[in-house]
């Protein structure tokens, strides 16, 4: 496999197309919508950057939540009566609104899991698991959070299937040459991220689809980090399977989405048997459900999905095309403005990169600079960010790591810069 087959694809699309005429995002309206950020911590008004660990929730999701408990708590599928009528009718009308947002063809391609993680767990089981020979191999890149890369490693140690990892150059970015060299006859599936939590890095995944597609390959994208800040068309992009989390999309914890193409789940047997997934039950043999219930056995979190439901509508209407500008744009004046921070090291330089700036500040422990910044009501995340192996490939222990979202601002990004000049200061 060689490069020969992108060619004519010309330079990367950028994640986020901005639509002519789409309408700037009100950041102050925004902030409002979002009742935990009008608080103090350690004194100071709080900074919030710690979005791609998880983010806020807007105060749609939360009256979403509270009128479902307050008015329709009950089991969905099931009941006659009329308040499982309306909990069935809100949840499966969640479905269709993450159909819309995926831009994917059928409802029955969506299934509603815990997180990325769950979903990632159930292509490997579903899918790869009884499709995987000795010696198959799965192809990911070296920048996968652990949820892309220990179900693989679970599975290879399950079939005698071999893991191949894409390496990444020194901006963060996946060498694409070397993805494709990757790509043989042996392999059976591609996994990778669409936006790395550690690096920011935007991959190139309609080339990284075309050369894999080129030789029969599916794909499944790891969309935990891009879905949040970008429109996603999986019909545009023609991925096999997607994963999404809800609570880096301003949803409740504990509740996700899988996209696959309806072909491939037709044919995979369920992950998980209950209640709930079956037809038919008798102790000689089971008809399963049709999809997507085929792989939603037992109560899922009915509340989480009516959550997501309404996360969707709130960022829908404020348009991922508004979102995504406004992140890019924050991102671009903190990079700059970080550029002026003596003795800072970014790690993740990629040209096409998402709102992540992973950074060293010279010999300065990132815990000790989460806790500085915490202290000035900032909130980021350090440590390694559940991606250890990107860690080892740019030879450092851990990094400090901010991420945005819709509702932050330039004076969030003013505040950052300020608290790490007074890091600057305590440690000299
Ligand atoms: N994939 C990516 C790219 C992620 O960033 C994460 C979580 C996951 C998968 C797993 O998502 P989950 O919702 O199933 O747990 N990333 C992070 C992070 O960067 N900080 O905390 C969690």
């Amino acid at each position: 496999m060689n490069l020969r087959s992108l060619s004519g694809s010309g330079a990367q699309k950028p994640l986020a197309v901005v639509k002519q005429g789409s309408p700037a995002l009100d950041v102050t309206r925004v902030r409002a919508d979002f009742p935990i950020l009008q608080q103090e911590v350690h004194g100071k008004p709080l900074v919030y950057l710690d979005n791609a660990a998880t983010s806020q929730k807007p105060q749609r999701v939360i009256e979403a939540l509270t009128h479902y408990y307050t008015h329709d708590n009950s089991n969905i599928h099931r009941g006659v009566h009329l308040l499982s009528e309306r909990a069935t009718a809100a949840f499966e009308g969640a479905r269709d609104k993450v159909q819309r947002f995926l831009n994917a063809a059928d409802r029955r391609e969506i299934v509603f899991v815990r997180g990325a993680t769950e979903g990632i767990n159930l292509v490997a089981q579903s899918y790869a698991r009884p499709r995987l020979a000795a010696g198959d191999e799965i192809l990911i890149t070296a920048m996968e959070h652990h949820s892309n890369i220990v179900p693989w490693q679970m599975l290879c140690e399950q079939t005698g299937a071999v893991l191949k990892v894409a390496p990444i150059n020194d901006a963060g970015e996946v060498e694409l040459e070397e993805f494709c060299r990757l790509l043989g006859p042996r392999t059976k599936l591609v996994s990778v991220v669409h936006v790395s939590n550690a690096l920011g890095t935007i991959n190139p995944v309609r080339d990284m689809i075309r050369a894999a597609h080129d030789i029969g390959v599916p794909v499944l994208l790891d969309g935990a980090q891009a879905a949040p800040h970008t429109a996603v068309d999986v019909r545009e992009l023609d991925c096999e399977f997607y994963v999404l989390s809800g609570h880096k999309l301003y949803a409740p914890t504990g509740i996700g989405a899988l996209y696959g193409k309806a072909e491939l789940l037709e044919a995979m047997p369920p992950y998980q048997g209950g209640g709930d997934m079956i037809r038919l039950v008798t102790f000689e043999h089971t008809e399963y459900n049709s999809l997507p219930y085929k792989f939603e056995a037992g109560t899922p979190h009915i509340a989480g999905v009516i959550g997501l439901g309404a996360a969707i509508d709130y960022v829908s209407e404020l348009g991922m095309d508004a979102i995504a500008t406004h992140e890019d744009a924050l991102l671009r004046y903190a990079t700059a403005a970080a550029a002026d921070i003596p003795g800072i090291r970014l790690v993740g330089t990629a040209r096409d990169k998402a709102g992540i700036l992973s950074f060293l500040l010279g010999r300065v422990h990132p815990h000790d600079i989460g806790t500085i910044l915490d202290h000035e009501g900032i909130a980021i995340r350090t440590g390694h960010h559940c991606a250890m192996p990107v860690m080892q490939r740019f030879n450092i222990p851990a990094t400090a790591r901010a991420s945005f979202a819709l509702y932050n601002n330039e004076d969030d990004v003013d505040r950052l810069i300020a608290a790490l000049h007074k890091v600057i200061e305590v440690f000299g």
